[in-house]
């Protein structure tokens, strides 16, 4: 494999509106990182780089409801993020923040020479506004649906579900995500990077060049985006929270949070280069240094599409060569959510489970949402845990280190002759190296870390087979070459497992006193000739690698999660203020009836409609009800409810209704009939 020995890697800058969660590490952080031990082992020259994105909307958000200062929340979170990166092992040369003043000038620097050079287009056009919050509304300040799939909750710079990208006025129905406001239309002055002038530079880059090798989700993503056609994006925010523009006439505007933060990963790779002492330059502007992107699949148009420009426009910067996105992680089925605190939290996991980094991490690789999305359990991980890391990698290891004390206390014995097995056997831990390598090098890094396992499996096969706790008992001298191969497979483990596993690797190679004493082994070295355990070297002592996670431990965490969930639901349940007061004439119009549900059926090309017959004591009548996304027809039937028999009959898709079901909803949002004794109701809740 021929690669170019310089590499900048960057990882998506995290977002300190909260801790790190498992659906990042497993999108970005863990393949990045064992990319980068693996460029690192391979003997690359690697600058692995990452930060806090401090700016943005979310920050400002969070930073309301908690009554602090944004600054207050970047500081909270980057200093908990920072740390528990750190203690996952994620191996960043430097990992910085937005807020450093090395960021603002780099930043700033950067606008000013597109600016210069005429890249920008000044517009005064009419943005969103939130008369009551003062405030213009762009990005996540502002909710809507998505004029592209028709999702209600599409933000105002992108929609989550069909990853548009969208611009704050393209959405329809709009609404304040401060107040909860209809915004009127202002004019304002901004700065916009047209994209549809670097159309033809990206088709020609991306969609004509040699980008076809990217993977199918990101590159399928970017030709759609360019096939529809690009617009013009402002990069300029009216907000008081970001990098001011360094203009004349811009006064109170910010750079727009995706303007600034990839500019982000220049400005940490400066500030690395200034505390090792070497010059950023190459690393950004060589076109022999290759530039790969680890991001999740919401960030793929910022960073093969307004990124590019930016770099291109700028004219001195080279372009990502790859760009290996991910799809994205769920929990045990439903969508990771911050803001609905339905996550496993990084920190928490390091203090739930204390040096056990690698068994995420492994779990995590194995189930790594790489082609599609993917659902993280607590059942799997178990499972991961325990029937591979324990049954098959730590057993072998234990097994060939408990050996080698009893016969040979400790000491590597000398092999005699070579049976066609053991032939294979070596010949076969030599080709490991180079099928993880290709693995890894196309981003495959599930594959990776199956064929890791499968040199522990061949360990456990060859121990099972060869059977040296019985050979022993008739010919030493087997046992001795049978022994000396199952420790070349221990050794070769103990390099190889070092991007996936890096703890592991080094407690192993610690057992193996490999990387002291004179043995010395890297990534080559498992391919060439050389014996990576000779005889007459001196083991250490056996030392669990693993141990077995028990169902009670997984349990605790099914329940942190079900409690973490309930209190979120009852902290943003909206109780609706009180509504005017009634007289009791008002309310003896109401003609309240117990019924009952004799038929039901689905109203045609209608998701959430009912429609009803219902015995009312009075009649039986049909009633048209809106409860088909809580209830199957056949739930229903059978089922005494409160009917409105007086409400004035409504006509619904041609069908008259003829009075109303009372319901209430439980605080994930079913509906459920009306009964205050069901455990899921709880006090407020509208009766309707
Ligand atoms: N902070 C978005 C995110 O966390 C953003 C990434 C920036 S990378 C330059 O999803
Ligand atoms: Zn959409």
């Amino acid at each position: 494999m021929n690669h170019p020995k310089r590499y900048t890697i960057t990882a998506a800058l995290p977002y300190t509106n909260g801790p790190i969660h498992i659906g990042h590490l497993a999108g970005v952080y863990v393949p990045a990182d064992i990319y980068v031990r693996y460029l690192r082992l391979t003997g690359n020259d690697v600058a692995f780089i990452c930060g806090s994105d401090e700016h943005g909307v979310p920050i400002t958000i969070k930073a309301k409801k908690e009554g602090v200062s944004p600054q207050d929340i970047v500081d909270k979170y980057h200093a908990i993020i920072k740390k528990s990166f750190e203690d996952f092992g994620i191996t960043f040369d430097n990992y910085s923040r937005t807020s450093a003043k090395i960021h603002h000038d780099t930043a700033q620097e950067f606008f000013k020479t597109l600016y210069d050079k005429g890249e920008f287009i000044e517009e005064v056009t009419e943005q969103l506004y939130d008369e009551e919050a003062n405030q213009f509304l762009a990005d996540r300040f502002v909710t809507g649906t998505c004029p592209k799939c028709g999702n209600e909750e599409a933000y105002g710079d992108q929609c989550e579900r069909c990853g548009s990208s969208l611009n704050a006025t393209d959405l329809i129905n709009p609404k304040s995500a401060i107040t909860g406001n209809v915004p009127t239309l202002k004019q304002t002055k901004h700065w916009f990077l047209p994209l549809d002038k670097h159309e033809a530079f990206l088709n020609e880059w991306i969609l004509k060049g040699h980008k076809k090798d990217w993977k199918p989700n990101v590159y399928g993503q970017v030709k759609s985006w360019i096939d529809d056609g690009l617009r013009p994006r402002a990069v300029t925010r009216d907000l008081d929270w970001g990098i001011p523009v360094p203009i004349e006439g811009a006064e109170g505007k910010v750079l727009y949070v995706w303007f600034d933060a990839p500019i982000g990963y220049i400005s940490s790779t400066k500030e690395w280069a200034e505390r090792v002492g070497k010059d950023w330059e190459p690393y950004w502007k060589d076109k022999d240094t290759k530039l790969v992107h680890f991001i999740g699949k919401d960030n793929i148009v910022f960073h093969c599409i307004i990124f590019p420009s930016m770099l291109k426009a700028e004219g001195s910067f080279i372009l990502p060569d790859n760009v290996p996105a991910n799809e994205f992680l769920n929990l045990e089925g439903n969508k990771l959510s911050t803001s609905k605190n339905w996550a496993v939290w990084l920190p928490d996991y390091l203090e739930d489970f204390p040096n056990q980094q690698d068994v995420l991490r492994y779990a995590l690789t194995a189930n790594a949402p790489e082609t599609k999305d993917n659902d993280f359990t607590w059942a799997d991980f178990q499972a991961r845990n325990n029937n591979e890391l324990v049954a098959i990698f730590g057993n072998f290891i234990n097994r060939v280190v408990v050996l080698t004390d009893k016969y040979y206390n400790g000491i590597v014995p000398a092999p005699s002759e070579f049976s066609q097995v053991d032939e294979e056997t070596l010949a076969s831990i030599k080709a490991y190296p180079e099928v993880i390598a290709s693995s890894i090098e196309r981003y495959r890094f599930r594959e990776a870390g199956q064929e890791l396992m499968n040199l522990a499996r061949l360990g456990n096969k060859y121990l099972a087979d060869e059977e040296p706790w019985k050979v022993i008992k008739q010919d030493e001298e087997r046992t001795k070459t049978i022994m000396f191969v199952a420790l070349q497979i221990a050794a070769a483990l103990a390099t190889l497992s070092e991007p996936f596993l890096p703890f592991t690797s080094d407690k192993l190679k610690a057992i193996l006193s490999v990387n002291s004493n004179g043995v010395e082994n890297d990534w080559k070295d498992i391919t060439s000739n050389k014996t990576l355990l000779p005889a007459g070297h001196n083991i250490g002592k056996a030392e669990l690698l693993f141990s077995k996670i028990e169902d009670d431990t997984i349990q605790k965490q099914l329940e942190k999660l079900e409690a973490s969930k309930k209190a979120n639901e009852a902290a943003n349940k909206k109780v609706e203020p009180q509504k005017d007061t009634i007289t009791y004439d008002d309310f003896s119009k109401l003609d309240l009836r117990v019924g009952t549900i004799l038929e039901a059926e689905k109203m045609p090309k209608a998701n959430k409609l009912l429609v009803l017959k219902v015995d009312t004591g009075i009649d039986v009548r049909t009633i048209v009800s809106g409860i088909a996304e809580s209830f199957t027809p056949e739930e229903v039937v059978g089922k005494k409810v409160t009917v409105l028999v007086n409400l004035a009959p409504r006509v619904l898709r041609g069908v008259e209704s003829q009075g109303m079901i009372l319901m209430t909803e439980t605080a994930d949002g079913k509906l459920v009939f009306v009964n205050p004794e069901d455990e899921n109701v709880s006090n407020g809740l509208h009766i309707s």
